[in-house]
């Protein structure tokens, strides 16, 4: 269905999505973002069991090694912003998405590949995996809102480090850093990224995506993320999912949750 995202359901519940330009490192080009923004905006819905999403790289090397450098030289300045306009409007529907997107990261996560995974609720890696902003050294800042959410996840001191350095740090780094949320061998990759998934998706859908809503409503300037979360907290005790939740817990039984 698509060029260079291959879809596998993994069980109804969860979906691996993997960028397939093994050639190029998996390099972003237009076609690609163009894709992932069909699937987040829209074919997603196809999969109507769908709980969450894992994103990872094809091949041994990359996760994404960054957007295409051999589409640099075509841009002008009005096609740059809009490649970075569209690029952060597909970054930003991944971070809000009502669903767990997870990055699998199985290789080098650079550049626009590293924002990418950064726009994901949370990102594993293999062993071999390497972090890094290197635009600096293209002369260039990043333009997928790398600057950004560097510093929300890893602090301004480390983030400022990283861009104007270029250094890649490693796994255990990025570990440290609470850039990736756990650290495995690439063999395991993805199956220790399914086991954290199932973990998540234990949980009532609604209080599942109310969490990052109310998570990334602290980053929005037009949000009080304080109130919002009080009213979501209001909303879901009375809903069907936190009525079960309660009763099941008295009752020392699984909760049953429907989504409603
Ligand atoms: N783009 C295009 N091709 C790439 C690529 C990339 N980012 N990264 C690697 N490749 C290609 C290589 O050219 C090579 O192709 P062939 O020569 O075989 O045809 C192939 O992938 C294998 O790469 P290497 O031979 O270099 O492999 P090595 O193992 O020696 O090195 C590496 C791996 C990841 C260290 C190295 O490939 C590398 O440094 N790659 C570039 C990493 C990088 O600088 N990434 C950041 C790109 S800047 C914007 C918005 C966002 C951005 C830009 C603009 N706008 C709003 C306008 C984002 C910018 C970036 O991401």
């Amino acid at each position: 269905m698509y060029k260079h995202l291959t879809l596998e359901i993994e069980d109804p519940q969860v979906l691996i999505m993997t960028i397939n330009r093994p050639k190029a490192l998996n390099a972003l080009n237009t076609e690609v973002i163009d894709e992932l923004d069909d699937f987040f905006a829209r074919s997603y819905k196809q999969y109507e069991s769908l709980r969450a999403v894992i994103i990872t790289g094809s091949g041994e090397k990359a996760f994404v090694a960054g957007a295409d450098i051999s589409g640099f030289k075509n841009l002008n300045e009005a096609t740059a912003l809009q490649l970075s306009l569209d690029g952060k409007k597909v970054f930003d529907s991944i971070e809000n998405f009502h669903l767990p997107v997870i990055a699998a990261i199985n290789g080098y996560a650079l550049g626009g590949g590293l924002e990418l995974a950064m726009s994901c609720h949370l990102r594993t890696a293999s062993d071999n995996a390497r972090f890094g902003l290197p635009e600096l050294s293209l002369g260039l800042i990043p333009g997928y809102t790398g600057t950004q959410r560097l510093i929300q996840l890893v602090g301004k001191g480390r983030a400022l480090h990283m861009m104007l350095t270029g250094k890649m740090i490693n796994a255990d780094e990025s570990q440290s850093f609470g850039l990736s949320n756990l650290v495995c061998s690439k063999e395991t990759l993805l199956e220790e990224t399914v086991l954290l998934v199932k973990k998540i998706i234990k949980n009532g859908p609604l209080a599942i995506e109310e969490t990052i809503k109310c998570v990334n409503a602290f980053f929005d300037a037009d949000s009080d993320g304080d109130q919002y979360e009080s009213e979501q907290f209001a909303r879901l005790m009375v809903s069907a999912d936190g009525r079960e939740g309660s009763l099941a817990f008295l009752e020392k039984r699984k909760a049953n949750f429907i989504g409603k």
